[in-house]
């Protein structure tokens, strides 16, 4: 398999810590591409430009995180989605990937507009960040050792996606139970395998 990433997308995260749990990384070769530059491979396998996309095997290109995700559970285990307390799961995964997608909303609406922090949109974007947060503070997911699963798969990416996009504020000061949650997932081998950098 192909997957086209960058090194700093959440969704690609999600993705890639879908892989390492599940040891597929020797079958699945990365290819770094700026999404903005559209490459012309790239286009061909997504329209929309975006990453992470997935090449199977036999060809098909599966772009969208969530797709590739319901894919690679179908190859591998363990589940991203366990049926074992799903709503739950999925419950806690839910304001942490609204809050992720709005991070991702801010850091692109800059491209277009110097006052997107400050405008109806990116203000409503932010509140989301700050309340998926208070949410995944008041409920945390398990911890990795336990499960892996989308609820710690999203809670991780969203806690050191913000933290490394938006480095004018400690967003985990008034979270003491989400902050001791990330600790305790420190040095767990697919969070270390899959932070973001530039
Ligand atoms: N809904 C998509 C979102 C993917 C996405 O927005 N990826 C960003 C990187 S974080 C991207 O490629 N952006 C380029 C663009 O918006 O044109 C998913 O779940 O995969």
């Amino acid at each position: 398999m192909h997957l086209y990433i960058n090194t700093t997308s959440p969704f690609v995260r999600l993705v890639r810590l879908a892989i390492e749990e599940k040891g597929l990384s020797d079958r699945v070769e990365l290819e770094v591409v700026d999404p903005w530059g559209d490459p012309a491979a790239f286009l061909k396998a997504n329209p929309a430009g975006r990453v992470p996309t997935l090449i199977t095997d036999d060809g098909h290109a599966i772009a969208e995180a969530h797709l590739i995700l319901r894919y690679l559970d179908d190859i591998a285990g363990p589940s991203v989605f366990p049926s074992d307390g799903l709503a739950e799961t999925l419950a806690i995964a839910a304001p942490a990937l609204g809050a992720t997608e709005a991070s991702t909303a801010i850091i692109i609406g800059r491209k277009s507009s110097d006052s997107f922090d400050t405008d109806m949109v990116g203000s409503k974007r932010f509140r989301s960040i700050a309340e998926g947060l208070k949410r995944l503070d008041a409920n945390p997911p398990r911890d990795f050792s336990d499960r892996p699963d989308i609820a710690n798969f999203a809670a991780v990416t969203l806690i050191d996606y913000v933290t490394f996009r938006f480095t004018d504020r400690d967003w985990l000061a008034d979270l003491p139970n989400l902050r001791q949650w990330r600790d305790r997932q420190q040095g767990h081998p697919s969070v270390e395998a899959t932070m973001p950098y530039i």
